[in-house]
C-alpha cells in the first residue's frame, strides 16, 4: 500500500515513521510512504503558501494554487488514488474507516495548517475529510500520523502475529478485557485466580464478561454497534442488575 502525505512540515514525519511497527512495515516494504512538501508546488516568486481570508478575520489560510498543484501531481502519478483532507471539520475517524482505507492500493493525506484551507480545495479537489477527534490540533500532521498508524497495523504481515489485532478493542466494538503478567502478587495486588486456573473455557468466559463490563461502564455507546450473542445480552443484564445493587 502507498500513502502520500502532503504537508508544509515534512520533517514532522521523519522520526515517527522510523520507529516500531511503522518502521518495520516500511522496512519490509509492506507500506510505502511518500512525504511531499506543499511549498514545492508554490510557483509564484515568493513561493507563498498562505494568504489572508476574504471578508477579513484573524489568521491565514492555505491558498488554493499550491494545494491543487500538489494534489494534481499526486493524482497524475497514482491514478485512482483517494485523497483525504485532515481537518477538525471532517468525519470522525474510526476503526471501520481505517479498515476501508487499508483495503485501498493508495491514499493521500492532505495536512491542513494555519486557520484552515481555502474551501474550494475541500469542495473540489479531495474525496473525503477526516477528523481524529473533538479537539483542535494546530495542523493535520499529528492526525495524519494517527491515521497512518491505525491503517498500517491492519495491513497483512505488519503485525508479527497475523491475528493479534482481531481480539483488540474495537475490532468487535467492545473494549478489551484486563490483562496481567508476572508476578502473581504485585505489592499485594493479585492476579484474578481464574487466569491462573488453566481452565480455558472459564478464562474465555471471564474475559468476555470483563469486556462487556468495561464497555458498559465506560463506553455504553459502543454496545449499540456490537454484535452481541444471546449469552452476551444475558451477561449484560446481569451486570446492570449488579450495578444497581452495588452502585
Ligand atoms: Cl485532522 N486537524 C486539526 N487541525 N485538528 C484536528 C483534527 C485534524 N482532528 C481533530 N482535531
Amino acid at each position: 500500500m502507498v500513502i502520500e502525505i502532503l504537508t508544509l512540515f515534512p520533517e514532522m514525519f521523519s522520526s515517527p515513521l522510523e520507529h516500531s511497527i511503522l518502521g518495520k512495515a516500511l522496512q519490509k516494504g509492506l507500506l510505502n510512504i511518500k512525504v511531499r512538501n506543499i511549498r514545492d508546488y508554490a510557483f509564484d516568486k515568493h513561493r507563498q503558501v498562505d494568504d489572508r481570508p476574504f471578508g477579513g478575520g484573524s489568521g491565514m489560510l492555505m491558498k488554493p494554487e499550491p494545494l491543487a498543484a500538489a494534489i494534481e501531481a499526486v493524482r497524475k502519478e497514482r491514478p485512482g488514488i483517494k485523497v483525504y483532507l485532515l481537518t477538525p471539520q471532517g468525519k470522525l475517524f474510526n476503526q471501520s474507516m481505517a479498515r476501508q482505507m487499508a483495503s485501498l492500493d493508495s491514499i493521500a493525506l492532505v495536512c491542513g495548517r494555519y486557520e484552515g484551507v481555502d474551501d474550494r480545495i475541500r469542495a473540489h479537489w479531495v474525496d473525503g475529510e477526516i477528523s481524529i477527534g473533538d479537539y483542535v490540533l494546530s495542523g493535520g500532521e499529528f492526525a495524519a500520523l494517527v491515521v497512518i498508524d491505525v491503517i498500517a497495523r491492519l495491513i497483512p504481515g505488519v503485525l508479527g502475529d497475523e491475528d493479534s489485532c482481531v481480539e483488540e478493542s474495537f475490532s468487535d466494538s467492545l473494549l478489551e478485557y484486563p490483562q496481567y503478567t508476572r508476578p502473581r502478587n504485585f505489592r499485594g495486588f493479585k492476579v484474578p485466580d481464574v487466569l491462573l486456573s488453566g481452565n480455558h473455557e472459564e478464562i474465555r468466559k471471564w474475559r468476555r464478561r470483563e469486556s462487556l463490563r468495561r464497555t458498559l461502564e465506560r463506553r455504553p455507546d459502543l454496545l449499540d454497534y456490537s454484535e452481541l450473542s444471546e449469552e452476551d445480552k444475558r451477561i449484560l443484564e446481569e451486570l446492570k442488575r449488579e450495578k444497581k445493587r452495588i452502585g
